[in-house]
């Protein structure tokens, strides 16, 4: 097991007592204004105000088509089911997520690394990147759940002791995003303010988290300011679109009652430069299948 670094300063306190609001001291873009990379300039001079930017087509029909059916795949297969790394829904008992699924899918490894994404990724963070977290969340119909309102960096700080917001995570879509099956809704802007939650992280937080997060999560004060203040975008799109969103934009998704899955792959690079410490708040390190301890740059 790697050992990791002392801790740094902790810059942004969470999971105490009372919530508490941190002004972000982190840049968005890391990279240098006219560095390379896939992304135009206008739309990262957006991406640095909102916190996030959607592709209408970041993979082709049939690129979708060969990831769904790779998705499918895995979930039917038994011994993904019984693997650690898969995740239950509550309700319906179908899998909700795969996690590690760049390591248990030579196709969805391949997606990593190929320079539409992984390139968004470096241009972004302005270096290396590895993977911290991936996953395939299937979000079937009639019945899947959501997930509450949240800041991921507020997570992977605490739990996985991500030390800076020098993080970003892509969704692509693998079916058809309606305004109607569990999308993703994102409060424009929400990044530049880190909210420190109330309440201590229990011990193996994450076997019930990932379910249903509660550690974490702000209270309803807080969540109607930042409503107020950014408002709430919802994202709808094709099968091969995706949207890349910073880890601290407040974020989370309806349940999906309809009978179309919201099924998506969820890549989360994290910079070389900000390689995970000890967690900032929680007794206890999450396993490496969901906060990566292996810090390899994405080649
Ligand atoms: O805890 C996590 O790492 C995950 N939880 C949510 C709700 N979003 C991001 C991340 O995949
Ligand atoms: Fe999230």
């Amino acid at each position: 097991m790697t050992t990791a670094p002392e801790r740094t300063a902790d810059l942004y306190p969470t999971r105490g007592t009372t919530e508490v609001a941190t002004p972000r001291m982190d840049p968005v873009v890391w990279s240098e204004p006219g560095a390379p990379g896939p992304i135009e300039a206008a739309v990262l001079a957006d991406y640095e105000r909102d916190g996030f930017l959607s592709v209408d087509q970041l993979i082709t029909p049939d690129e979708v088509d060969m990831y769904r059916q790779e998705l499918n795949r895995l979930t039917t297969d038994a011994d993904v089911r019984a693997d650690e790394r898969s995740i239950i829904e509550p309700k319906t008992d179908e899998i909700r997520t795969v996690f590690e699924v760049h390591k248990i899918s030579e196709l969805f490894a391949d997606l990593v690394k190929d320079p539409r994404v992984v390139g968004r990724a470096r241009q972004i963070l302005g270096s290396d990147v590895y993977v911290h977290q991936s996953r395939i969340n299937v979000k079937p119909g009639f019945g899947a759940t959501g997930f509450y309102w949240h800041s991921d960096f507020e997570t992977w700080h605490a739990e996985d002791g991500i030390p800076n917001m020098r993080t970003v995570s892509v969704s692509i879509a693998l079916t058809r995003n309606y305004d109607t099956n569990g999308g993703l809704m994102i409060m424009p802007g929400s990044h530049n303010t880190f909210l420190g939650c109330a309440g201590e992280t229990p011990k193996d937080n994450y076997k019930k988290s990932l379910q249903m997060q509660n550690a974490g999560t702000p209270s309803d004060e807080s969540l109607t300011k930042f409503a107020d203040a950014h408002g709430i975008k919802l994202f709808t799109g094709e099968p091969g679109s995706a949207v890349w969103f910073d880890c601290n934009c407040m974020h989370g998704s309806g349940d999906n009652i309809t009978p179309y899955p919201r099924s998506n792959v969820f890549i989360v690079f994290n910079s070389v430069e900000n390689e995970a410490v000890e967690p900032f708040a929680a007794p206890v390190r999450r396993p490496d299948f969901i906060g990566a301890r292996e810090f390899t740059p994405v080649r």
